[in-house]
């Protein structure tokens, strides 16, 4: 069997799951979200690795019919949730996704189901997936930011591409990678590539998630620097939806 036929079987033998880190914000000292993070169990109880199953998943022509697996296991955890509106729920999009002909409609449809939640979802796009058809995919964000949801480029600074995609595409968070948060090791470090983000996202008027955030250092360089979005160990790993509420529940 190849990659792509593990894949397939494993969808059909429901042993794909969800896990949701949250993101806390530094102005409510609330969690205000999270991100969706997919994970597969192996009948032999052991995890498979997902950035090497999600790379499978590309290069085999599995990565739409999986997340659109993923949109329908996360339709049917939210269902059981009690969150605010405005709760926000981040999501990994592949390029190839974002290509596809149906993508519009297969968010669109999502959004749809979860409606009654009022959740604000956030499709978290690689840089590397704004380069190809770039007129297509600009239309493409137009019409589901006329819908609500919202845009976030992931990784942001590891894309080797360049700064003009900023102004091209309708876009609404930075997620800047967690390379230059890790930058922040002791206090009085500098990390300049940071701040340039920082400056960067204010002047674009984006807002900017810190990802990756694990020492108090790292969290007090970026209360001083107004960022407000924070994800990362420090706060919170990925957990299950059933954990995610108790935690909701207990933290809030
Ligand atoms: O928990 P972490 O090891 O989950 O994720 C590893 C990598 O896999 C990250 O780059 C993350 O963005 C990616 N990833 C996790 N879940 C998904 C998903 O549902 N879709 C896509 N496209 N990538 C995902
Ligand atoms: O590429 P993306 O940002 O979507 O990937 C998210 C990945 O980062 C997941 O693998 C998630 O488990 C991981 N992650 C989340 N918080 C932290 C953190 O504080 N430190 C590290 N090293 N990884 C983190
Ligand atoms: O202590 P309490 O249960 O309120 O903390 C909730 C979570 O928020 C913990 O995971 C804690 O790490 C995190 N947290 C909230 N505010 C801060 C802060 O200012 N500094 C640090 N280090 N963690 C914080
Ligand atoms: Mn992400
Ligand atoms: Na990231």
């Amino acid at each position: 069997l190849s990659y792509g036929d593990l894949i397939r079987r494993a969808i059909a033998r429901d042993e794909f799951s969800v896990n949701y880190q949250p993101l806390f914000n530094l102005e409510t000292n609330r969690y205000s979200g999270a991100e969706v993070l997919m994970r597969w169990q192996l009948p032999d109880g052991r995890w498979a690795k997902p950035d090497r199953f999600i790379s499978a998943a590309e290069s085999e022509g599995m990565i739409v019919p999986l997340t659109r697996h993923l949109l329908m296991l996360i339709s049917r955890d939210v269902r059981h949730w009690h969150v605010p509106p405005g709760f926000h729920l981040g999501i990994n999009v592949a390029a190839e996704h974002l290509q596809h002909p149906d993508f519009v409609q297969d968010i669109r449809g999502f959004s749809a189901q979860l409606a009654a939640k009022k959740l604000n979802i956030t499709l978290e796009l690689t840089e590397r997936s704004l380069i190809s058809d770039g007129d297509d995919v600009v239309k493409k964000l137009h019409q589901l930011r006329a819908e609500g949801i919202h845009i976030a480029i992931d990784d942001f600074g590891t894309g080797h591409c360049a700064l003009s995609y900023l102004q091209t595409f309708p876009l609404d968070y930075l997620k800047v990678d967690r390379g230059f948060v890790n930058a922040i090791e002791c206090a009085g470090d500098e990390a300049p590539i940071l701040d340039a983000i920082i400056n960067l996202s204010q002047k674009l008027r984006l807002k900017i998630v810190a990802e990756g955030v694990e020492t108090p250092i790292q969290l007090d360089y970026l209360k001083k620097r107004g960022v407000i979005h924070i994800q990362g160990y420090l706060f919170a790993h990925p957990m299950t939806s059933s954990a995610l509420m108790a935690w909701l529940r207990s933290k809030n």
